[in-house]
C-alpha cells in the first residue's frame, strides 16, 4: 500500500493543542457549534499528534452520544446503472464500462421486502439509492409511495435521488421522508477533477431545497480519490459550515471499481483516514459520523480507530449500492469483541436534557454574544445525549451481537 506523506505543520499543531486543553472541561454546554471554520484551523487539527487527535475526539463524541452506541443503516439501489452524471469514482456512470447493465426502477413491494429483511436484521434506518440525475415526476410518484410503505414498517427513511429542487423536496417530505442523501465528495477546489456533469454549487442548492422541505440532511463525501489534506480539511469545512450541520455525514473510502478512471488512484493511509473521522467529529459535534463505504477493504483495526475517533454510524448489510460490504456475521463479531451495540431510534434526548441543552445554550449566548447560538443549540432534534448523563437502559436491537 502507498502512503500519503503525513502532513508536518507543528505551528499549527500546536495552536491546535493549546486550543484543545484550554476549550474541554468536560460539559456540553463548552461546545460551541460552530459555522465559521477556516482551512487553515482544520489542517492544524488534521495534523495534531493522533494520540492527542483521538482523545479530543472522544472528548466532544462523549457529549452528546454513548460512545458505544453505533446506528445501523441498511442500503438499497433501487434504480441501478446508466446514470448520465460522470463521477469519477462511481459504477453506476453511463461514461464509464464498468459490467453494470441499465435497470428499470424495482418495484415497490420488492422494496418494501427488503426494507422488511433489514428491519429484522437490526437497522432502524432504510437507504435508497437511485442513479439519476435528478427525479422524474412519474419516478417521484412511485418512490413517494415506497417513503410511505417503509416508513409504515416503522423504520427511518433515507433517499438519495440525485439532484432535487424545493418542490420536490416538498413530495418527499410529505410523504415522509426523513433524511435525504446528497454529498459534497470533494473541496470545492478538487471536484472539478472528480465531476464535470453537476455543479458544486448545484449540490449545495440541493441540499438547501432539503432543508427548505423540513427534512433531515445526510450529506459527506469520499477519500481516498488522490485528494490533498487541503481538500479534505476544504470538505470538511463545507459541510461543518452549513447553517444547521447535516445530521448524518458519511465519510466513504472510495472503493476502487474497475472501468471507473479511479481504479488505479493511489491508496490513502487509514492512518489519515482515522484523522479526517476524527476531526469530522470535533467540526460536527452533534452529527452522526458514518463509516460509509470502503469498510470491506479495511481491516478490522482500521475500522475500531474509527469508532475511536467518533464515527457512529454503518451501513450493515452485504452491499452497498453495486458493490460489497462486510458480511453480516464479521460485523456482529466486531461489535461483539469491541463491546458496541446498535443505536436504538428512540435513543433521543429527553426533556430534561433538551431543557439542559437550551439553558447552557443561553448561558452561552450571554457569556459570548454570539447571534444565532441559541437558535442552534435549543432545537437541535433527536440528538442521543447519554453521554451527559440521560441514562436509558439499552439493549441491542435485533442485530444479534
Ligand atoms: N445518484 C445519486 C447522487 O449521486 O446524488 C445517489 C447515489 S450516489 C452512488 C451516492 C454517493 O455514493 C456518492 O455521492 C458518493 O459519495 C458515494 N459513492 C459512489 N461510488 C462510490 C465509490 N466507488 N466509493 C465510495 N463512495 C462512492
Ligand atoms: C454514501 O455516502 N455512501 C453510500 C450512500 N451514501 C448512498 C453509497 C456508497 C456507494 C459505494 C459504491 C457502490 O456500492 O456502488
Ligand atoms: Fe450518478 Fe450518483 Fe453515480 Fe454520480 S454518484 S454517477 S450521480 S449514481
Amino acid at each position: 500500500m502507498t502512503v500519503e506523506a503525513s502532513p508536518v505543520n507543528t505551528q499549527a499543531a500546536n495552536t491546535a493543542t493549546a486550543t484543545a486543553a484550554s476549550t474541554f472541561t468536560g460539559t456540553a454546554a463548552d461546545i460551541q457549534v460552530r459555522h465559521d471554520w477556516g482551512v487553515a484551523e482544520i489542517e492544524a487539527l488534521l495534523a495534531l499528534p493522533f494520540n492527542d487527535l483521538l482523545f479530543r475526539a472522544q472528548q466532544v463524541h462523549r457529549q452528546y452520544f454513548d460512545a458505544n452506541a453505533v446506528q445501523i443503516s441498511t442500503l438499497l439501489s433501487i434504480k441501478t446503472g446508466a446514470c448520465p452524471e460522470d463521477c469519477k469514482y462511481c459504477p453506476q456512470s453511463g461514461h464509464y464500462n464498468t459490467g453494470l447493465g441499465k435497470e428499470k426502477l424495482m418495484e415497490i413491494q420488492k422494496v418494501v421486502e427488503q426494507a422488511q429483511a433489514a428491519k429484522e436484521a437490526g437497522a432502524s434506518r432504510f437507504c435508497m439509492g437511485a442513479a439519476w440525475k435528478s427525479p422524474r415526476a412519474r419516478d417521484l410518484e412511485v418512490v413517494t409511495e415506497m417513503v410511505r410503505q417503509v416508513k409504515s414498517l416503522g423504520l427511518e427513511t433515507c433517499m438519495t435521488l440525485g439532484m432535487v429542487d424545493t418542490q420536490q423536496a416538498k413530495k418527499l417530505a410529505d410523504a415522509g421522508l426523513d433524511y435525504y442523501n446528497h454529498n459534497l465528495d470533494t473541496s470545492p477546489e478538487y471536484y472539478g477533477e472528480i465531476i464535470t456533469t453537476r455543479s458544486y454549487s448545484e449540490r449545495l442548492d440541493t441540499l438547501a431545497s432539503v432543508r427548505e422541505a423540513g427534512m433531515k440532511v445526510c450529506s459527506g463525501g469520499i477519500l481516498g480519490m488522490g485528494e490533498t489534506t487541503t481538500d479534505r480539511a476544504g470538505l470538511l469545512r463545507q459541510l461543518a459550515n452549513l447553517q444547521p450541520q447535516p445530521e448524518s455525514v458519511p465519510i466513504n473510502m472510495l472503493v476502487k471499481v474497475a472501468g471507473t478512471p479511479l481504479e488505479n488512484v493511489e491508496d490513502l493511509d487509514p492512518i489519515e483516514f482515522i484523522r479526517a473521522i476524527a476531526v469530522a467529529r470535533i467540526m460536527m459535534p452533534k452529527s452522526h459520523v458514518r463509516l460509509s463505504a470502503g469498510r470491506e477493504q479495511m481491516d478490522d483495526s482500521t475500522q475500531a480507530l474509527a469508532f475511536l475517533a467518533g464515527a457512529n454510524s454503518i451501513f450493515y448489510g452485504e452491499r452497498l449500492l453495486t458493490t460489497g460490504n462486510p458480511q453480516a456475521n464479521r460485523d456482529r463479531e466486531l461489535f461483539s469483541r469491541l463491546g458496541l451495540h446498535p443505536e436504538k431510534r428512540d435513543e433521543v434526548a429527553s426533556d430534561e436534557v433538551r431543557e439542559a441543552a437550551l439553558k447552557a445554550a443561553m448561558e452561552e449566548q450571554a457569556r459570548t454574544n454570539v447571534e444565532g447560538s441559541l437558535f442552534y443549540d435549543a432545537t437541535q432534534e433527536a440528538t442521543p445525549a447519554t453521554g451527559n448523563g440521560h441514562a436509558r437502559e439499552r439493549k441491542p436491537c435485533g442485530m444479534v451481537v
